[in-house]
């Protein structure tokens, strides 16, 4: 019995990495019977010569892209083609917060800005980074210190991918590792046909890091928090909340927000805002999910 991380997964089978080297097993049944889904990133028990014995506990699960087991998250959002949606990077930002995994931003197809469009853009990050959360976005997007900065807090972690159909996740890891050679898409046909360049996950070394190129997706429906737990994915209005009129305030309609007034004041961004009023709605018209 050995044990090891799921790499990859295809058609019933599981390439199971450990040890450097990539054992294929099967998973005979008995995890269907429990309900159960080996993913790509899950630690398991196999047996070497070719059944997968048991999951181990996760740590975390996302389902938009299907790993478990990550510690980060690059969340790749195109600066241009598709135009950045500051909703789109904010319906991932919160599903990642409530798996505790912690995102690093990065902004691709900057070369594609002019330099006023360049500046907006700088403003945007400026006001992530403000949140707290690590950005790293540069006039051309593949420049040399900019990859070595991102390069260098993955090493030694189990990274994701993540973001748009056409965002660029594959060109970045070229960018990272050249040896990968991963098949990139024409973005405008991606677009258009809603079709897939990357179209299963599967765990890649990147200089030292194991990193998950992921299929991307058009639009991002991953709610499974609560309204109560929904304020404290949006780090900014946590950090205020305390400030609040009334405990467990849900900066909507309560009088003496502490949240609401910095909106006022502009510092909390207005998007920022305008999507937490739109992802509690969301919840609160969620069917039950049984
Ligand atoms: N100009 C420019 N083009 C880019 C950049 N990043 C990616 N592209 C182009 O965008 C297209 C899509 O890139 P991919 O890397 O295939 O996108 P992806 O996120 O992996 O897409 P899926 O695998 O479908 O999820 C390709 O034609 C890339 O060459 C960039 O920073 N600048
Ligand atoms: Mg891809
Ligand atoms: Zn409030």
């Amino acid at each position: 019995m050995k044990t090891g991380i799921i790499q990859q997964s295809l058609s019933g089978f599981y390439d199971v990495l450990a040890d450097g080297k990539l054992y294929r097993t099967r998973g005979r049944g008995n995890f269907r019977k429990r309900g159960q889904k080996p993913l790509v990133g899950d630690r398991v028990e196999f047996d070497p010569a070719g059944y997968l014995l048991k999951i181990l506990p996760r740590e975390n699960q996302l389902v938009r892209p299907l790993v478990a087991n990550v510690d980060l998250a690059v969340v790749v959002t195109a600066a241009k083609q598709p135009d950045f949606s500051p909703n789109l990077l904010d319906r991932q930002l919160v599903a990642l917060a409530w798996q505790k995994i912690t995102p690093l931003l990065f902004f691709s197809k900057t070369d594609l800005l002019t330099d006023d469009e360049f500046t907006v853009l700088e403003a945007v990050v400026a006001g992530y980074r403000e949140i707290g959360y690590r950005v790293f976005y540069n006039r051309d997007p593949f420049g040399q210190e900019a990859l070595a900065a991102l390069s260098d807090q993955l090493t030694g972690k189990v990274v994701t991918m993540m973001g748009q159909t056409g965002a660029g996740k594959s060109t970045l890891l070229n960018h990272l590792a050249p040896e990968l050679a991963l098949e990139t898409g024409v973005v405008s046909k991606a677009l258009k046909r809603g079709k897939h360049t990357t179209r299963k996950v599967s765990l890649l070394d990147v200089n030292g890091a194991l990193v998950a190129d992921t299929p991307g997706f058009s639009s991002y429906e991953d709610f499974p928090m609560t309204i109560d737990e929904l304020p404290t994915l949006f780090f900014e209005f946590a950090a205020l909340a305390p400030q609040c009129r009334f405990r467990g305030c849900r900066h909507l309609k309560e009088p003496g927000c502490a949240v609401k007034k910095a909106l006022e004041d502009g510092k909390i961004m207005q998007s920022r805002y305008r999507d937490y009023c739109q992802f509690h709605d969301l919840i609160v018209n969620q069917k039950p999910n049984y």
